[in-house]
């Protein structure tokens, strides 16, 4: 089959590492799985682009983003191609820790943040994701139409949707005998007394509340006014003597492939890097439906550098980046079409990275939070972690 071939995960990745002095030097080559006349033209169409976006003067960019959320090579490849001094990454686990940070004055110290969907409207309303001239991103283009008019940031104006994926449960085949297929393995009693001290929820205020919702037959993200907070914190609270802990990626991701953790409240791909070090993990969508979301990129109005800024959101959408992000960190990106091309199709027919219509209907997409609403949870939250024993910081 040639060039036609898709290649394996492991193979893709060989051939990218193996290719990355050829993408410095412009040739995008070698990335690519698709049939020899789509890729021609998509690798025209990068070359031509990378022409356009040019130098940026600013040789320093500061990343805020998630942790396990993107592929190491990418930052030596826009090191050396924009010629950058100082490229300072640096990676938080929630989007309460972002918030905290921007809300303590690092608006003005980082460059390009990642904050998710419903979180946008109050980014921007407190100068935390200016308005984006898109002439400085010419690669928005490969962005599929489906993702550049969402309910939190109508038209994209201050945000590029990076990567996408589900809330789900992370679990181990081999000491769950019952197995994981719903929301009951987290709050049902028969769960709970079984594996006391096995499970561990999630420590990110919409996801935890918005299982609980979701178990209680609400919507991921209530209904508006989050009418139902009050008795999802009551489910919380009566579920925590079973909990082993409220965790992060960091925590998470380590604590399944040890085996410390046994049902995780998790993100898709995390469990996907999991599952790499341990094959009795498994990533389980619930079948009553749970949340789809997409992380996006953003630029503070106070950022430092923002030129720097523009060239690295810019340089992340070109689809042979995006694609070697989403093989490295296993969720999905936004760039449907050109992904078809550059993905493994390993990646891409895996149900729990892009999940098929059926599933997607059955789950609750985001929704903006109301400035209300922000404060209703963050009180919620507050209420929970007191009465877990972890402290936070109120925004
Ligand atoms: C990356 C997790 C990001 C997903 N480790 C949260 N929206």
């Amino acid at each position: 089959m040639g060039e036609e071939r898709k290649l394996s995960r492991r193979e893709f990745l060989r051939v990218a590492i193996g290719g990355v002095a050829g993408l410095l030097v412009g040739g995008a080559a070698g990335y690519f799985t698709g049939s020899t006349v789509t890729r021609k033209a998509l690798e025209r169409e990068i070359e031509e682009l990378r022409g356009k976006a040019g130098l940026p003067a600013e040789k320093i960019v500061h990343i805020y983003n998630w942790s396990e959320y993107i592929h190491p090579y990418v930052l030596d490849l826009f090191k050396e191609e924009f010629e950058m001094e100082t490229v300072v990454y640096d990676v938080y686990e929630s989007n309460e820790e972002l918030r905290a940070a921007m809300e303590a004055g690092k608006d003005k110290y980082y460059d390009v943040i990642f904050p998710s969907d419903s979180y946008i409207p109050e980014f921007v309303q407190k100068g935390w994701a200016r308005e984006l001239d898109f002439k400085k991103i010419p690669n928005f283009k490969f962005i599929s139409e489906k993702f550049k008019d969402p309910p939190w940031d109508p038209g994209c104006k201050h945000s590029v949707p990076y990567m996408w994926g589900s809330t789900g449960i992370g679990w181990l085949s081999n000491r769950i005998e019952e197995g994981v297929t719903d929301w009951d393995a987290l709050f049902d009693e028969s769960y709970l007394k079984k594996y006391s001290k096995k499970i561990t929820m999630l420590i990110e205020p919409a996801d935890t509340f918005g299982a609980a919702f979701k178990y209680l037959g609400y919507n991921f993200y209530d209904e508006p006014g989050l009418p139902h907070i009050d008795e999802a914190l009551e489910l919380l609270k009566r579920q925590k003597p079973y909990i082993l802990k409220y965790a992060d990626a960091t925590e998470y991701i380590p604590g399944l492939i040890n085996e410390e953790f046994w049902i995780s409240l998790a993100w898709s791909g995390d469990v996907y890097v999991a599952m790499e070090d341990n094959e009795n993990i498994v990533y389980t969508i619930p079948e009553s439906g749970t949340n789809i979301w997409v992380d996006c990129m953003c630029i503070p109005e106070n950022a430092p550098h923002p030129d720097a800024a523009y060239a690295f959101i810019n340089f992340m959408l070109r689809p042979e980046i995006m694609a070697l992000n989403t093989e490295e960190v296993w969720y999905a990106n936004p760039e449907l079409e050109a992904s078809q091309q550059l993905v493994s199709e390993e990646i891409l027919e895996d149900p729990g990275i892009y999940p098929p219509e059926e599933i997607i209907e059955k789950c609750d997409l985001s929704r903006p939070y109301t400035a209300e609403e922000l404060e209703i949870l963050s009180e919620a939250w507050a209420e929970l972690m007191a009465y877990i024993g972890v402290k936070v910081r109120r925004l």
